[in-house]
């Protein structure tokens, strides 16, 4: 088995995290975007997006989506119970993990994608796209901190995919210039408290 792995991409942060929670070692193999190394036809052929992360199992079998690939963990190996242990935690940390996907990570990644001098040349870019995706991850960071006011995590009183979905977007954020505002106070403890548990660093 193995992973092709983005070092500082937000994605395969995500499962390198989930792993590291659940003490599942995967033996990595690193994908240089800079190179084209997403874009050669050997890798193309296992995820034709050019994306990462990538799953391959010894038989060749290939999982693509991060959310995916953590769920086929989960099942491998369910403690401790990231995606939920009861039928209501399950719905909660869906929801939550889907809403930090949607509402946070795609307009950071918009952001960082519409203007950072990386992506110039490779992919169109207009910074008042950007912008816009700013404002909108800042919107919703607010919302969050007012979420984050009467519970200890995302979806509840227990760590989950959804604050390792949020953490790795707003650590997108802080690396980009789209930083979590000092005044969400409680958006910024919630952020302290992940980013400090030792896997955080996987
Ligand atoms: N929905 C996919 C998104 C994967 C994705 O966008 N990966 C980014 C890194 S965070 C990537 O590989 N980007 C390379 C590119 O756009 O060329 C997932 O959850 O795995």
């Amino acid at each position: 088995m193995k992973l092709y792995n983005l070092k500082a991409a937000p994605n395969p942060r995500r499962v390198r995290i989930f792993l590291a929670e659940k003490v599942i070692a995967v033996p990595l193999v690193e994908i240089d975007l800079a190179k084209g190394e997403n874009r050669t036809p050997e890798f193309l052929a296992k995820n034709p997006l050019g994306l990462l992360p990538v799953l391959e199992l010894d038989d060749g079998s290939v999982i693509t989506e991060s959310v995916a690939i953590c769920r086929y963990f989960e099942e491998q190996q369910p403690t401790p119970p990231l995606f939920g242990a009861t039928l209501l935690e399950r719905a909660r940390i869906e929801m939550w993990n889907r809403r930090a996907e949607l509402e946070v990570m795609l307009p950071l990644i918009d952001h960082f994608v519409h203007t950072h001098a990386f992506w110039q040349g490779r992919r169109l870019q207009s910074a008042e796209v950007g912008e816009l995706a700013r404002d909108t991850a800042l919107k919703r960071m607010a919302w969050l901190d007012a979420e984050l006011a009467a519970r200890e995590f995302l979806a509840g009183e227990r760590y989950s995919m959804a604050d390792i979905t949020l953490q790795c977007a707003l650590l997108l954020g802080k690396n980009t210039g789209a930083p979590i505002p000092e005044t969400l106070t409680h958006l910024s403890r919630w952020f302290a408290a992940v980013t400090a548990r030792p896997t955080a660093r996987a």
